[in-house]
């Protein structure tokens, strides 16, 4: 499980747009987004980089605070 945060997260719109970049990494990760904490959570067999650069590629700074 990777937490991140992602701190330009601020709404359902970023939350989606999120997600979907997670989905392209990895169709069966399982993710937990909560814009009020600017935390997601993601459970995933993928590497914490690829998920990363997805995220941040979609348009959000993250850095990783948990494994
Ligand atoms: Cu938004």
């Amino acid at each position: 499980m990777y937490q991140f945060n992602v701190p330009n997260m601020t709404c359902g719109h970023c939350a989606g747009t999120v997600q979907r970049a997670i989905k392209q990494v990895d169709g069966q990760a399982e993710i937990k987004v909560d814009v009020a904490r600017k935390l997601v959570e993601v459970r995933s067999s993928a590497p914490e980089q690829s998920i990363g650069t997805a995220i941040r590629e979609a348009g959000y700074e993250n850095s990783l605070i948990a494994r």
